[in-house]
């Protein structure tokens, strides 16, 4: 019997994070991006949800990717908009304006750094926020986000 085609989920990775385990491991640990999307495609996959995964450094480039998401009806975002997250009410409209259920996740905990990381305007946007957990609040977040849609965890 034909199979309906798995669910999307996009994750979506902000201005920078493709420096991910070059510099600054003290602060964002030494995986790669490649490590990151690698552990989100195979966290989705245990809900049986397929992870589109895609990097920006341009802010526009961003808010395309969610209204993307919307057009290829994917079921969630889990989003890093890094330094963004604390400057754009763009990527805020976007995410508000597709109704896609949305996760904000940052691998360093933004509220223990500098004042200027303490708002957020993709966490207003998103229905759960995570900091502080390394690379594995993307799985995390994936993990909240399948329940808040009712993706059940495959045996
Ligand atoms: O903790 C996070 O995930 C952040 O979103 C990371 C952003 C930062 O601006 C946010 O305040 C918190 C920065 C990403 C930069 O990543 C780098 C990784 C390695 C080397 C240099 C930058």
């Amino acid at each position: 019997m034909a199979q309906a085609p798995a669910a999307t989920i996009y994750v979506l990775n902000g201005p920078n994070l493709n420096l991910l385990g070059t510099r600054e491991p003290e602060t964002y640990g030494h995986a790669t991006l490649a490590d990151v999307e690698r552990l989100c495609r195979e966290t989705a996959a245990q809900f049986g949800l397929v992870a589109d995964c895609r990097q920006s450094n341009r802010e526009g480039e961003l808010i395309d990717f969610i209204h993307e998401a919307q057009a290829m009806q994917a079921v969630g975002i889990i989003i890093n908009a890094g330094a963004y997250s604390h400057t754009s009410i763009a990527l805020h409209d976007a995410l508000v304006g597709v109704k896609i259920p949305a996760v904000e996740v940052h691998i360093s905990n933004i509220y223990a750094r500098e004042s200027f990381r303490h708002h957020s305007f993709t966490a207003k946007a998103a229905f759960a926020s995570l900091c502080g957990f390394g690379i594995d609040g993307y799985r995390l977040a994936i993990s909240g986000l399948a329940a808040r849609i009712g993706a059940k965890a495959r045996a």
